[in-house]
């Protein structure tokens, strides 16, 4: 991710600000380097009403999200993983203390998240529809898959579209904030599409009902950003 990406936030009201069209430039996946720098949400807190309430997003955003970050940084702090290149410290996350696999996933996932959410109706590339069906058949078997990985994870984590090393896409579940970069999952590959389950991610508005909250996320999904990572895995 471009360090010119990424404005420190000093307490300016994003609501205000419609800088989604700003992450269109971004280089995905942000994973070259870790930045000390807190990246800015690409759109403004109500963008992505009513499938994600501006409330949800501002406590996410400034509030987890700006957690993981700051706990990410401490953990690293004045130790080897500090000058790593993220996917490097992923790649060998099990030989790192809990609070590094943490708040690092926690850091990372986020940033995919925010990015693979758009207010704008997107389509999938055709090279990126090609994979998908050749995995599942169709985009709504794709989607039926992905949902299902999302409302069964149990407990807190992530739903992920992933592309393998042989370029087949595929979908898993990961608990916490662990994700496919990691050493500790069962099949690794590049993070293409995430979908946050923890509660945090959706209890102001849906409370309990976390099959709500998945089937209105392809309503928001920003399928530029997923065809380009993808296209640059
Ligand atoms: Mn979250």
């Amino acid at each position: 991710m471009k360090r010119r990406n990424f404005i420190a936030l000093v307490g300016t009201s994003l609501a205000a600000a419609p800088l989604w069209a700003n992450s269109m430039t971004s280089k995905l996946p942000p994973q070259k380097a870790i930045d000390s720098v807190f990246p800015e949400l690409p759109y403004a807190y109500d963008a992505l009403e009513p499938t994600i309430d501006a409330k949800t997003m501002e406590i996410h955003y400034t509030k987890h999200h700006k957690a993981y970050h700051t706990n990410f940084l401490a953990a690293i702090n004045d130790t080897p993983a500090a000058s790593m290149e993220l996917k490097d410290l992923f790649a060998g996350i099990s030989k790192f203390p809990a609070p590094v696999r943490n708040n690092g996933g926690g850091y990372y996932n986020h940033m995919l998240f925010w990015e693979n959410l758009s207010p704008a109706k997107t389509n999938p590339s055709s090279a990126l529809s090609a994979a998908i069906d050749k995995s599942f058949g169709t985009m709504d078997k794709f989607k039926e898959e992905f949902a299902n990985a999302a409302k069964k994870q149990f407990g807190s984590g992530w739903a992920w579209l992933v592309a393998g090393k042989d370029g087949q896409v595929f979908v898993c579940s990961t608990p916490n904030q662990d994700n496919p970069l990691m050493d500790i999952v069962e099949k690794k590959g590049t993070p293409l599409l995430c979908l946050d389950v923890w509660e945090h991610a959706y209890y102001l508005h849906y409370q309990n009902r976390r099959a709500e909250y998945v089937d209105n996320f392809w309503n928001v999904v920003n399928w530029e950003t997923v065809s380009k990572r993808y296209e640059n895995r």
